[in-house]
């Protein structure tokens, strides 16, 4: 499946970054904890090279736990702060902060030995849609920027000011302009990150089938009360409809609507928990 989707803004976007890059003391790049290969922004990551950096993966309450657990000791081992976050819940505040304590550490030292007062700058980058803004209103503790699900929300940056001492940067959500492999555009547009006009959703939600059933049979099964699954995604989008009775007048398949429950159902962890990526691989 082709993907081709570098949108006019996403140059100016990235412009953008590079110069407020210079300010930044610290850089979270957020990570789609289902796909953090596949959200891994070569391109930014470039941009980012000499800067303090934290890793969040975010969304971990739609991945299988046990599978994050082993990517932040990955990322641990390459020397990356990583921290496994659910940015729509409360209370995960304070490990952030103390991420950025330490990271920030260096600096605020040094600026203190001189008798000032350091702010901190954390600029808060990613792709799009992976909840950059709604970690931002998170550590805010207020609805301080605008977060939607769909990619493309946030467009110019903004600085939200977190206390005295801190302030956080929110981006817009960057792609790069071109993929290496098709795997990594197919999970992409799974997990919402790549907007659906412009990939084809039945084509993406019988591949999304295929992958389930290969990683994730019984939940997939269970959701949709299958008795069993066939190898082609399309039949079991079929198997799918009836289950659920999405049929038109005349007996036909009402397919849109499975591909949209589908898609919609796994983008929002009704399936389960699963993750579409593991270190191991
Ligand atoms: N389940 C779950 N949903 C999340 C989490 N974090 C964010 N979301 C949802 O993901 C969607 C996108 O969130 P945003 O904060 O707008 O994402 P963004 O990265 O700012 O997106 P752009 O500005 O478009 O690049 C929203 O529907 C959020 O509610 C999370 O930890 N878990
Ligand atoms: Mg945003």
């Amino acid at each position: 499946m082709q993907i081709q989707w570098y949108p006019g803004h996403m140059t100016k976007a990235r412009r953008m970054l590079q110069d407020n890059l210079k300010v930044a003391d610290v850089v979270i790049t957020l990570l789609d904890a289902r796909i953090p290969v596949s959200s891994w922004n070569p391109d930014i990551d470039n941009m980012m090279q000499g800067k303090q950096r934290i890793v969040i993966l975010n969304k971990a309450d739609l991945a299988d736990a046990a599978i994050t657990a082993k990517w932040k000791k990955y990322y641990q081992a390459q020397g990356i702060e990583a921290i496994a976050v659910t940015s729509v819940k409360k209370g995960e505040k304070k490990q952030v902060m103390q991420a950025i304590e330490r990271a920030a550490k260096k600096k605020v030292e040094a600026m203190r030995a001189r008798g000032v007062k350091k702010i901190v700058r954390v600029m808060v980058v990613g792709i799009p849609n992976v909840g950059k803004s709604t970690f931002i209103n998170m550590v805010a503790g207020a609805t301080s920027v605008k977060a939607e699900d769909r990619p493309g929300v946030t467009r110019g940056r903004q600085w939200v000011r977190i206390g005295p001492y801190l302030e956080l940067m929110d981006t817009p959500g960057m792609l790069w302009p071109k993929f290496d492999d098709e795997v990594t555009g197919m999970h992409l547009a799974f997990c919402g990150s790549v907007r659906d006009e412009i990939v084809d959703t039945d084509q993406l939600c019988s591949l999304l089938l295929q992958k389930l059933a290969e990683i994730a049979p019984d939940k997939l099964m269970a959701r949709y009360k299958l008795e069993y699954l066939e190898e082609d995604g399309f039949r079991v989008l079929e198997a799918i409809c009836k289950s659920r009775g999405f049929i038109q007048k005349g007996g036909v398949y009402d397919t849109d609507r499975a591909v949209r429950t589908v898609l919609d159902e796994f983008r929002g962890g009704k399936i389960g928990q699963i993750s579409l990526e593991s270190p191991e691989e």
